[in-house]
């Protein structure tokens, strides 16, 4: 750790120094806490430990949970941190291999072109039941959110972020939710989330650093479905 001429504080993260402002340190430190679980699940003592009816009972409701919680969300950018951090503050993660330079991507931030699309939600729709939940995780190089938004009906819920220059560029009204870090945190590159407890129906959700990514997650039950049909 150490001081730069900025005042930042610098952590030594992912093999390089990175302000002690953005992703770098809850990375490093979620990756270690990860890793320590990873190890705990797959010591073989606690494994000897249960009964071979009893396994085969883990191993069967385990695929049944896991059929029940299947949905996932990727987020995706193609970052490349060479002219990303150029500016001096670490965007992209310097290890990241995105290959969209800033230039690239700057020139798609118009109105019309409404930002980058390798920055993105994937898939940007999905069918859940009420009971299912869905992992969101950030596989590109930059800092995202997953945030929900909403608006009266028939207004757009989606707006702009807490980044004033992608906003004027894309001529967007920033939404309030997204002004606030607590209530619209940032998903490090490498880390997830998990959305549960949706309530039935249609759920919107943007970034709020880059307000072009957005996704829609339609909550339905089956009972509902088999009526329709
Ligand atoms: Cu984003």
């Amino acid at each position: 750790m150490g001081k730069d001429a900025r005042g930042l504080t610098w952590f030594w993260s992912n093999n390089c120094f990175v302000p002690d402002e953005g992703w770098g340190n809850q990375s490093s430190r979620k990756t270690v806490e990860a890793a320590a679980n990873a190890r705990n699940l797959t010591n073989p003592v606690v494994t000897l430990g249960i009964g071979i009816a009893l396994t085969a009972l883990v191993v069967f409701w385990s695929i049944g949970v896991r059929d029940a919680t299947a949905a996932g969300v990727k987020i995706l950018d193609r970052c490349d941190p060479a002219t990303f951090n150029a500016g001096g503050t670490v965007l992209c993660d310097p290890t990241f291999d995105g290959g969209v330079t800033l230039e690239e991507f700057s020139e798609l931030l118009t109105p019309s072109a409404f930002g980058h699309p390798a920055w993105r939600f994937n898939a940007p729709y999905l069918e859940i039941d009420p009971k299912e939940k869905v992992r969101v995780t950030n596989r590109g190089g930059e800092g995202h959110t997953f945030t929900e938004v909403s608006a009266p009906e028939g207004e757009s819920p989606f707006g702009g972020g807490r980044i004033e220059a992608l906003n004027t560029a894309l001529e967007l009204t920033p939404l309030e939710i997204c002004q606030d870090a607590t209530k619209a945190p940032l998903i490090p590159p490498g880390d997830s989330v998990q959305i549960k407890g949706l309530s039935e129906g249609t759920h919107y959700f943007q970034c709020c650093i880059h307000p072009w990514m957005h996704a829609i997650i339609d909550v339905e039950s089956e009972d509902k479905e088999h009526k329709h049909h």
